[in-house]
């Protein structure tokens, strides 16, 4: 069978964490291993989502074109997938040439039908800027919780999904500037003309609850949506010269145009179509949650509405979200896991065991260190490396290094062989319905029943009797079975150890190229020979994960953590009568703008709202932070400060902020409106 596997395009707009690793990567990659291993013919795709505004955005904020800043961060995320030895036919990005063209003819195909309508409606103008801004650029005041600092599209407080222009007090995230409404046109795509299509496909699909649940929401409200935006960083939109496509509307596409490169690279320019265009093949979506209504609704409209018989999905296990230590994964926080770091200490098979084995699949879960410490000490460790290690040590010993004849087998060996069989099953089935945590947890039976075995059996008593050779010998050839099957069965989730393991039983084929069946059924060839075997996980010790728990929220880097150098304390000042502090004015200031102070190292100049009235100030935390670290937040001001000229610049008042040593962090209001009173 075909099975053409996706995990959604990460943004090429930042790196890759865990916590996306978890949601559609890493399920996708084991599910794609173990297909191969059925003897599948498998496409798994991924690649950069370089499009949209929030790169536009971000890549204004950094100081770079948008084509360098996705260049930058595609070659990131990239490195972080080979790193983690994902199994992609093809890791495309939507910036490759031949992008393009699948999506203008999407694009004709719709219009050809009728289902594009150009609609002029009012949309968010900077008069300062001189340039309508889409969704990304804007914040202002929630219309559902008045939040003040809610994204132009959706509200980072209560999750309200919006229109741009439904906010209230909508401004520049750039400029800070108040916005107007004037008219422009865009093209709109009638999804509702798909409600009862969409309907009917969605109800005969036996999908996670959670997914029909969402994707029937969406369907009850279709309503035609705008496809185009004003920009130039996108795919263009025939016969539209100032308009792009919205980012949704050509990433999914990117599934397409990726197989078609993929085609051109093995040299087969039509192999895509065996994929995409054929109604055997499977196609399957590894997605995050949050990307099930472009997954369920929008994207298979667009394909429905096609000339082509594209396919559809038939699985899209979304899964839910992944955080670290109870808390959202965030760079700007510092609540993170340095990855460089990480890899420097702790293999790609640590943590993709890790996060299998607690996967967020059916809810939100989370990567702690201490689970972390006891997946790969207890369960890789104690479990499956020591068996492994404890039979191969016993074959050398007594079986010289060779796969033993197993001549007669006794009631409990015919037990436990049947038993190991049916666990090879129970983990097939779990991988085929997308469940890693089941497939880790077989996994661990498996190796804690080739254990228990080995330890009833107690293959060092036989030794002793020269009579119960045989036993022996049978004995340690189920055993090294037992380590076949847990090979094959840990190969999808931990790729390199798996085929460790597989050599040191003698074999020099590659795991990954052979079929479970045949694996499962074939017995190691009597008197092949094993090798020597060397310690697969290396032991976690309790003070690192102390240094890694240490590490979180904290700004520094994590090389400099390890030296704890003993912190110099300021002495204190001598005291002030109350009124000298009352003659102190501390404000909320929100800061609005930040730019780097050309010709220095270490000044930013911001520019501040303090409710009544805008401030500028220099303030010297340019090592410290980043300017997108400082837009939207709320810092504490020192607002009574005579004024002060700083590189020709007048400083007018102070941010607040607290160090030690080299270290500095400036503290953030978060509720309170800007121009509230500290005291
Ligand atoms: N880039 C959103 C995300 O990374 C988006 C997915 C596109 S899949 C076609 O969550
Ligand atoms: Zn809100």
């Amino acid at each position: 069978m075909k099975i053409l596997i996706t995990s959604a395009l990460p943004y090429a707009n930042g790196p890759l964490h865990f916590g996306h690793i978890a949601g559609a990567y890493l399920p996708g990659d084991c599910y794609a291993r173990f297909e191969r291993l059925q003897g599948n013919e498998v496409l798994y795709l991924c690649g950069s989502d370089e499009y949209g505004v929030a790169i536009t955005l971000s890549a204004e904020l950094a100081g770079r074109s948008p084509q360098e800043h996705v260049d930058i961060f595609h070659a990131i995320n990239k490195a972080l997938f080979d790193k983690l030895q994902f199994s992609f036919d093809h890791y495309s990005r939507t910036t490759w040439e031949g992008h393009a063209a699948p999506v203008q003819e999407f694009f004709f195909a719709l219009q050809k039908k009728g289902l594009i309508e150009e609609r002029t409606e009012n949309h968010l103008y900077s008069m300062k800027e001189k340039r309508f801004l889409a969704d990304r650029y804007v914040v202002g005041t929630c219309p559902k919780c008045s939040f003040d600092q809610a994204r132009g599209d959706e509200c980072q407080k209560c999750a309200a999904s919006y229109e741009a222009t439904d906010l209230k007090n909508p401004r520049s995230k750039l400029s800070g500037d108040a916005l107007v409404l004037k008219p422009s046109t865009h093209l709109y795509l009638r999804f509702d003309h798909f409600r009862q299509q969409l309907f009917d496909w969605i109800r005969s699909k036996d999908w996670k609850e959670n997914v029909v649940h969402f994707a029937m929401r969406y369907i009850d409200e279709l309503k035609p949506r705008a496809i185009t935006r004003d920009s130039s960083w996108g795919v263009p939109v025939p016969g539209y010269p100032d308009k792009v496509f919205y980012v949704w509307f050509d990433a999914p596409i990117g599934y397409i145009s990726a197989a078609q490169e993929w085609a051109q690279k093995i040299g087969d320019s039509r192999a895509w179509e065996r994929f995409w265009l054929e109604p055997e093949t499977k196609l399957i979506h590894f997605i995050g949650k949050d990307n099930i209504p472009f997954h369920t609704v929008f994207f298979p409209a667009m394909l429905m509405g096609q000339d082509r018989p594209y396919k559809l999905p038939d699985e899209v296990p979304a899964n839910e979200f992944y955080m670290l230590e109870g808390r959202q994964f965030s760079k700007s926080d510092n609540w993170t896991i340095d990855l460089e770091d990480f890899f420097q200490h702790y293999s790609a098979d640590q943590i993709r065991y890790a996060i299998a084995s607690n996967a967020p699949e059916t809810a939100d879960s989370d990567f702690s260190w201490k689970d972390f410490q006891m997946r790969c000490n207890a369960e890789l460790l104690g479990k499956f490396g020591n068996f492994v290690h404890r039979v191969l040590v016993f074959a050398k010993q007594h079986c010289q290094s060779c796969v033993p004849l197993a001549q007669t087998l006794d009631e409990e060996d015919r037990f436990f062989s049947t038993q190991m069989s049916a666990l090879v099953k129970t983990a097939a089935s779990h991988y085929s319905k997308f469940s890693l945590r089941k497939a880790c947890q077989t996994l661990m039976e498996l190796a804690h029943l080739g254990n228990a075995y080995f330890d009833h059996k107690k293959p060092w008593v036989l030794a002793k009797d020269p009579a119960k050779v045989p036993i022996l010998q049978a004995c340690i050839a189920l055993c090294l079975e037992c380590i076949k099957n847990l090979a094959l069965v840990a190969s999808p989730i931990i790729p390199t150890s798996a085929q460790i393991v597989w050599n040191l039983l003698g074999n020099h084929s590659e795991l990954s190229q052979g079929l479970w069946n045949t694996i499962a059924a074939t017995p190691l060839p009597t008197g092949q020979r094993l090798g020597e075997s060397t310690p697969l996980f290396r032991k976690v010790e309790d003070v690192e994960i102390e240094q890694q728990i240490a590490k979180l929220g904290l700004k520094k880097n994590p090389q400099e953590i390890q030296m704890t150098v003993p912190p110099t304390y300021e002495p204190f000042k001598e005291s002030i009568a109350y009124d000298a502090f009352d003659k102190v004015d501390l404000r909320v200031a929100l800061v609005l703008e930040v730019e780097k102070v050309p010709k220095s190292k270490k000044l930013l100049k911001l520019t501040l709202d303090l409710g009544s009235e805008k401030r500028t100030v220099v303030s010297g935390i340019a090592l410290h932070y980043q300017p997108d670290q400082l837009i939207g937040r709320k810092v504490v001001f020192l607002a009574n400060l005579a004024p002060a000229t700083i590189m020709g610049i007048e400083s007018q008042g102070m941010v607040l902020a607290a160090g030690i040593g080299d270290s500095l962090e400036l503290p953030f209001i978060d509720k309170l409106a800007p121009g509230a009173s500290i005291c």
